[in-house]
C-alpha cells in the first residue's frame, strides 16, 4: 500500500492514482442515472472531497444524492463513522441531503480553543454522521465489500452505488464532471432546473482543462508536496513552486478585475457577479481552486510550512475572490467547515505535528467581505 507520507527514497510525496471511476450515465451497463440511488461518502476536512460538496449543492443535487460525514480524526486504520445502531434512532433522514450531510456545527470562525476536544469525541452530526445505507463504522469496509482484493489506501470521497454495493467512483474530478454531466437534471424539480449553472460550458471546457491541470500540480496538490516533504531542499523547492504559482493566479485575477472595473464602471456588485477565474461565470476552475485557498491561512501556512505570506496579506485579489464566494456563494459557506479543518490536518499529520496541538489562528479564519 502507497503510504500518506513521502516516499523515502526521495523525499518527495507522491498521490495515489485512485482506483474506481465509472461514469454513471444512461447509457453505462450498470450506473444509470436515479434519484436516491447514488451516497456520497465525505470529509469536510479534505479538500478532494470539498469539491464534491460543492459541486452536489451547485448542481442541486442535495436531495438527489445523500452524504455522509467521516470523524475528521484520520487515524491509522483510516477514516470511521459514528456506530450506525446507536445514531440511527437519533437522526432524521432529511439531514443527510443537507448541503453538509447534517453537520451542524457553525463554521464561519473556529478560531476558538480546541483544546479539549479530543480525537476520540464522539458528538453525533458535530464530530462526524453514520452510515445509514450500509451500518459501517470504517470507510474501508466500502473498499472491501466492493473489492475485496482491495489493497491501497482508502481514500474519500466515495461516490457508492446502494444498488449494486459498489464503489462507483472514488475520483473527486471524476464525480464532479459527472455531477455537472446533467445525468440527474430530471430529477430536480422544473424549476429548479432553469437556474442551474454548468460549470465547465464546452466555450470554457479547453481553458478551464488547461487551468485546472497546473493549479492541481502545483497548487491543489502543490501544498501537500511541500507539508509532506521529507527533506529540506524537496520542501524548498515545492513551496517556491506554491507562491510562484499564487503569484501566478493572483496576476490573472488582477487583470480580470481590471477589465471588470471598466466594463462596469466601477460597480462593485456587479463586478462581484463576474469575478472568476476563468470567463465571467462560476466555474469548476473555482471551485477546484477555492478548496485549498480556504485552507491556505488556517493550515496549510503554518501546518504544511506554506509561510512566504498568507493569502490574506499577501494576495489582494485572490483574497477578494475568496471571500466573494464564500459569502456570496451558500454552496461554499455551507460546506466549508473550519473546525474539521483545523483539527483534521493538526491531529491527524503525527509525524509533522507530534504533540497534535492545533494553532489558535489565525482570527478569524476568514476576514468578512
Ligand atoms: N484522487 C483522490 C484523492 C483523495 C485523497 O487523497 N483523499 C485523502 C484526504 S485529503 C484521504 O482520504 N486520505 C486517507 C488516507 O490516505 O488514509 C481524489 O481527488 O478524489
Amino acid at each position: 500500500m502507497s503510504k500518506q507520507w513521502a516516499d523515502s527514497k526521495d523525499g518527495a510525496f507522491k498521490r495515489q492514482v485512485s482506483a474506481f471511476k465509472e461514469i454513471i450515465s444512461p447509457e453505462h451497463p450498470v450506473y444509470k442515472p436515479a434519484a436516491g440511488r447514488y451516497w456520497l461518502y465525505v470529509s469536510l476536512a479534505c479538500p478532494w472531497a470539498h469539491r464534491t460538496l460543492i459541486t452536489r449543492v451547485l448542481k442541486g443535487l442535495t436531495s438527489v444524492i445523500g452524504v455522509s460525514v467521516v470523524h475528521w480524526h484520520l487515524d491509522e486504520k483510516g477514516w470511521r463513522l459514528a456506530p450506525a445502531a446507536e445514531a440511527a434512532a437519533s437522526i432524521d433522514k432529511k439531514e443527510f441531503y443537507t448541503p453538509s450531510g447534517g453537520i451542524t456545527t457553525s463554521s464561519n470562525d473556529a478560531s476558538g480553543p480546541v483544546g479539549n476536544i479530543s480525537n476520540d469525541s464522539s458528538r453525533l452530526n458535530i464530530d462526524s454522521t453514520f452510515d445509514p445505507i450500509n451500518g459501517f463504522n470504517r470507510l474501508s469496509e466500502l473498499y472491501y465489500k466492493s473489492e475485496p482484493n482491495y489493497n491501497a489506501r482508502f481514500t474519500v470521497p466515495v461516490l457508492w452505488d446502494t444498488e449494486t454495493n459498489t464503489i462507483v467512483n472514488n475520483e473527486s474530478a471524476s464525480i464532479i464532471r459527472t455531477f455537472d454531466s446533467g445525468v440527474f437534471d430530471e430529477f430536480i424539480p422544473t424549476a429548479e432546473r432553469d437556474q442551474i449553472l454548468k460549470l465547465v460550458p464546452k466555450s470554457l471546457e479547453a481553458e478551464i482543462d488547461e487551468f485546472n491541470a497546473w493549479v492541481y500540480d502545483n497548487v491543489n496538490n502543490g501544498v501537500y508536496k511541500a507539508g509532506f516533504a521529507e527533506n529540506p531542499s524537496v520542501y524548498e523547492k515545492e513551496v517556491t513552486n506554491v507562491f510562484a504559482h499564487l503569484d501566478k493566479i493572483e496576476k490573472i485575477l488582477k487583470d480580470k478585475y481590471e477589465d471588470l472595473t471598466e466594463e462596469f464602471s466601477g460597480d462593485t456588485e456587479k463586478i462581484l457577479s463576474h469575478f472568476f477565474t476563468i470567463g465571467d461565470q462560476l466555474t469548476e476552475a473555482d471551485v477546484r481552486l477555492y478548496t485549498t485557498i480556504i485552507r491556505f491561512d488556517p493550515v496549510y501556512v503554518q501546518h504544511f510550512k506554506c509561510n512566504f505570506t498568507t493569502i490574506r496579506d499577501g494576495y489582494p485579489k485572490i483574497h477578494l475572490w475568496l471571500r466573494n464566494l464564500y459569502w456570496n456563494y451558500p454552496a461554499f459557506r455551507e460546506t466549508t467547515n473550519f473546525e474539521h479543518i483545523k483539527l483534521h490536518y493538526t491531529r491527524s499529520h503525527t509525524r509533522i505535528n507530534p504533540l497534535s496541538i492545533t494553532p489558535l489562528g489565525p482570527k478569524p479564519d476568514i476576514r468578512p467581505l
